[in-house]
């Protein structure tokens, strides 16, 4: 088999900024060992997100200078609209500046004290509104989807019984809403099986509980789906999304990832008397119907994305470039969550320094290394993102410490991977000697963004 090549030829550049790791070292510790904290300039390989990083492409540039900026029935949310609709077949398209912003409204109108929200697994800001609306937020993700080592096809499966159990404790009158997350972004980038989605659709429908879908990465799931559920090797992509959504009430999704753009988002829906309270928070919070926190141009390019993104030539480059990174991880022995994501490998924090214990955030110590390393950066996910205290100040970790590499779409090329396989396995090779860290600074709420650190000697 040939190499699968980039489906693109690069058109406009942006120059990286090479730093010495003497330079990477004093700039850490400037940024309190925080990689939020450091400027973008001074990364080399910037693998903090994948999200509104994306390059975009000729058509989508195009598409800017078409965007109609009318307040009130703008072109361009026509064929916005047009184009979420046929993926989605959903009846009324709300567009949102950003994910949360859909979140937010769903919270706002379905959320509240007493209220109890249930999903795979809960992104950090969509558990961030539920919680801000006094409601709680519950995840039943399939138990091989909790253990790193354990190679799967579909390690993001909602767990069905796990949840119908918990509708029968809680009552599905209290239960507003179930939230599929495709891919399950916290979770490791792991795919959900079209199997899995008519299951919790069907046990959402039993009990009359809204299903909806978080569709951030709907197109990498889909790929996942074609490539690995039997029945689907021959059907389009756009098929299978299609078929996803079919099942769902609801959708949403910030265009950021599986859109190409660098903002946006939106709330999809069937339910009229939901889309008109949507649309009345709407107003109030993010604009009119017809723009909803958007310029006309982002919902230009937003359409061309979509169109892009179901295209498979790119799906089939994009979820190689991820499996190849696995690749030289696992030729290297470094320890990273199984199989390869659909839009990043983690690398595995427990495992890679077990020397570290969770109170010492081995996962930032991974992180802040390889920016000093090789001017790589990755992000926590962790002990420092989702760790919390008990009543007596002890510190509970979460069930993984994860170090997510996330690949901007269209951004790298393969000798950019093959660099960062280096960089990993270089600090791989010295992880003896990476040591604990603690807080010197710590926010309240979303410490992770803020906080800075010292090293422990
Ligand atoms: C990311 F460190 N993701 O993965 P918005 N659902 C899902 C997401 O992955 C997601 C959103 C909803 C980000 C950006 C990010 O603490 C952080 O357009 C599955 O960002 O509002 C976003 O979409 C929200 C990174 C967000 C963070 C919050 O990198």
């Amino acid at each position: 088999m040939k190499t699968i090549i980039e489906p693109f030829r690069i058109k406009s550049v942006e120059p990286i900024r090479f730093t010495s790791e003497q330079e990477r070292r004093a700039l850490l510790e400037e940024a309190g060992h925080n990689v939020f904290l450091l400027k973008a300039d001074d990364v080399t390989i910037d693998l903090l997100t994948d999200s509104g990083t994306s390059a975009m492409s000729a058509k989508q540039w195009a598409g800017i200078m078409e965007g109609d900026e009318s307040y009130a029935g703008s072109r361009s949310f026509f064929r916005f609209e047009n184009k979420v609709r046929e993926i989605t077949g959903m009846k009324y398209i709300i567009p949102t500046h950003q994910g949360r912003a859909a979140e937010k409204i769903l919270a706002t109108v379905m959320g509240g004290p007493g209220k109890f929200f249930v999903s795979n697994t809960h992104f950090d800001t969509t558990r961030g509104n539920i919680e801000f609306s006094g409601a709680e937020a519950f995840d039943f993700l399939t138990d091989e989807g909790k253990r790193p080592e354990v190679k799967a096809p579909f390690k993001g499966n909602m767990n069905v019984p796990a949840l119908e159990a918990f509708i029968k404790e809680k009552g599905a009158k209290n239960i507003p809403l179930c939230l599929l997350t495709v891919t399950n972004n916290s979770g490791g980038g792991q795919p959900v099986s079209m199997q899995n989605v008519r299951e919790t659709q069907a046990i959402c429908r039993k009990y009359g509980i809204p299903f909806f879908i978080d569709a951030c990465r709907f197109a990498e799931n889909a790929w996942f789906i074609k490539t690995r559920e039997k029945g689907y090797e021959n059907k389009p992509v756009l098929e299978i999304a299609q078929e996803m959504f079919s099942y769902a009430d609801g959708v949403t999704m910030s265009a950021k990832k599986d859109a190409f753009v660098n903002i946006g988002g939106f709330l999809a829906l069937n339910d009229t008397e939901l889309a008109e309270k949507s649309r009345n928070v709407l107003i109030v919070t993010e604009g009119f119907p017809t723009y909803g926190g958007l310029a006309g141009r982002d919902l230009e390019a937003i359409a061309q994305g979509l169109e892009e993104i179901v295209d498979e030539d790119y799906l089939r480059y994009r979820i190689r470039t991820i499996e190849y990174l696995g690749e030289k991880m696992t030729a290297a022995g470094v320890p990273f969550l199984e199989p390869a994501g659909g839009h990043a490998i983690y690398i595995d924090a427990r495992r890679f320094v077990p020397n570290i214990s969770p109170e010492h955030f081995p996962a930032q110590s991974v992180t802040a290394e390889l920016y000093a390393t090789g001017g790589v950066r990755a992000v926590e996910i962790g002990s420092v993102m989702f760790g919390k205290r008990d009543a007596a100040g002890k510190h509970i970790a979460p069930p993984m410490e994860l170090v997510r590499m996330a690949i901007p779409r269209r951004v790298y090329t393969q000798s950019h991977m093959d660099y960062v396989a280096e960089v990993v396995e270089e600090v791989f090779q010295k992880r003896n000697e990476l040591q604990g860290y603690k807080f010197t600074y710590e926010a309240p709420i979303l410490r992770h963004f803020t906080a800075r650190f010292a090293k422990l000697t």
